[in-house]
C-alpha cells in the first residue's frame, strides 16, 4: 500500500522550494530520466533543484542529462529530497549516509526495496519509475519543456530495452505516444540508447564466444569477465551491459548470467541476469543478497577469486533455479 498519492507528490513539489533529487548509484536511464525530467519541469516553475549521483554518469547516458548532476551538496535545512528508481538506502552508493535518513518521497518500482523514506511510492507494475515520474507530472499540470519529455521518454525506454521486454504494457505505450506527441524526440533518443556503441565496447561479442559457458543443456549462459581481461580490452564496467541480455538471445537460453569482477576491486563480483519467461532470475538474486526484477536482477558475490565466485554462483542456481517449463 503506498503511504501517499501521486496528487500528494505533486502538492509537496510545488510548496517545496529546493529540491533535492537523488539517482541511484550505477545509473541508468530511468533513474537519470526521472530526475531530469522532474529537475526541468520543476524548474520551469521556479523552483531551485539539485540532481545527485554518487557516481560518474556513464558517457552513452550523457545525452539524458548533460552536465546536471552533481555528486554532493551541501544542506541548508527545509529542502524536499526525493529519490527516483531507487530500492533500498544502500542503492544510493556513498550518499547514503549523509542522505537516506532525511530522505522525504521514494519513487519506485523494484519488487523487493526497503521503505526508508518518510513516504513511498511504489508501483510494481509500473514498466518504469518513469511511468509514475509521469503522473506525478500530470498532476502537476504536465510540463511543455521538451527536455523534460524526452527525459521521460528515455527513462521508458532504457528500462523496457526500446518497449521489447516483458515489463511493457499498454500504459507504457500509451505514455510513450502522449510523451511523443507533446514532443519528446522519441527517433534521437531510441537511437542514442540502442543504435550506437562505442567500437570498444564492441569488443564484448568476441569476449562473449570466449568467456561463455553453456551450463543446463543449454537453457543457461554465463559469461565471466575478470578486471584483467577488461584491462586488457580496455573495457570498463559501462561497457558490459549489455552482456547479460546477450547471453539470455542465444537460442534455447531460458537465463543469461554476467559475473563480472568490480572496477578496481578484486573480490567484488557483480551478477547480472536476464531471464525468459520460464525463468524468475529476482528469486536467484535474492538468494544471494541482491534483488530486482522477475526477468532481471542482480547481486554482488564477495570471494577471494573467479573461480571461488563461480562455485558460490552455481551453487545458488541449484537452490534457486527453477524452471517452469
Ligand atoms: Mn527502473
Amino acid at each position: 500500500m503506498n503511504s501517499i498519492t501521486t496528487e500528494k507528490i505533486a502538492s509537496s513539489l510545488k510548496s517545496a522550494q529546493r529540491i533535492i533529487i537523488l539517482s541511484h548509484t550505477n545509473p541508468d536511464g530511468d533513474t537519470i530520466g526521472c530526475a531530469v525530467s522532474l529537475a526541468c519541469a520543476l524548474n520551469d516553475i521556479g523552483k531551485e533543484t539539485v540532481c545527485l549521483c554518487d557516481c560518474d554518469i556513464p558517457t552513452r547516458l550523457k545525452f539524458i542529462c548533460g552536465d546536471l548532476y552533481k555528486k554532493d551538496c551541501e544542506l541548508f535545512g527545509g529542502e524536499l529530497i526525493i529519490c527516483v528508481d531507487v530500492a533500498s538506502p544502500e542503492m544510493l552508493g556513498s550518499l547514503c549516509e549523509k542522505f537516506a535518513p532525511i530522505v522525504e518521497i521514494r519513487i519506485d518500482h523494484h519488487k523487493k526495496g526497503t521503505d526508508f523514506a518518510k513516504y513511498n511510492y511504489v508501483d510494481y507494475e509500473a514498466a518504469a519509475a518513469g511511468e509514475i515520474v509521469f503522473e506525478i507530472l500530470t498532476c502537476m499540470g504536465l510540463t511543455q519543456n521538451t527536455k523534460a519529455l524526452s527525459a521521460l521518454y528515455a527513462a521508458l525506454s532504457s528500462d523496457t530495452g526500446c518497449f521489447k521486454y516483458s515489463n511493457t504494457t499498454a500504459k507504457t505505450h500509451m505514455i510513450a505516444a502522449y510523451l511523443i506527441t507533446l514532443g519528446a524526440s522519441h527517433a534521437e533518443i531510441d537511437e542514442a540508447l540502442f543504435e550506437t556503441k562505442s567500437l570498444r565496447s564492441l569488443q564484448i561479442y568476441p569476449l562473449f564466444l570466449k568467456n561463455c559457458r553453456v551450463l543446463y543443456e543449454g537453457r543457461v549462459n554465463l559469461v565471466t569477465v575478470t578486471n584483467s581481461e577488461k584491462c586488457a580490452l580496455s573495457l570498463v564496467d559501462g561497457d558490459l551491459e549489455e552482456l547479460s541480455a546477450l547471453s539470455r538471445q542465444v537460442e534455447g537460453a531460458d537465463l543469461g548470467i554476467v559475473l563480472r569482477q568490480k572496477d578496481g576491486c578484486e573480490t567484488e563480483f557483480k551478477v547480472s541476469m536476464r531471464s525468459r519467461k520460464s525463468v524468475n532470475c529476482s528469486l536467484i538474486a535474492a538468494y544471494l543478497g541482491g534483488g530486482g526484477h522477475i526477468r532481471a536482477a542482480g547481486a554482488t558475490i564477495i570471494a577471494s577469486s573467479m573461480n571461488e565466485a563461480v562455485n558460490i554462483l552455481t551453487d545458488a542456481l541449484k537452490e534457486t533455479l527453477i524452471f517452469e517449463n
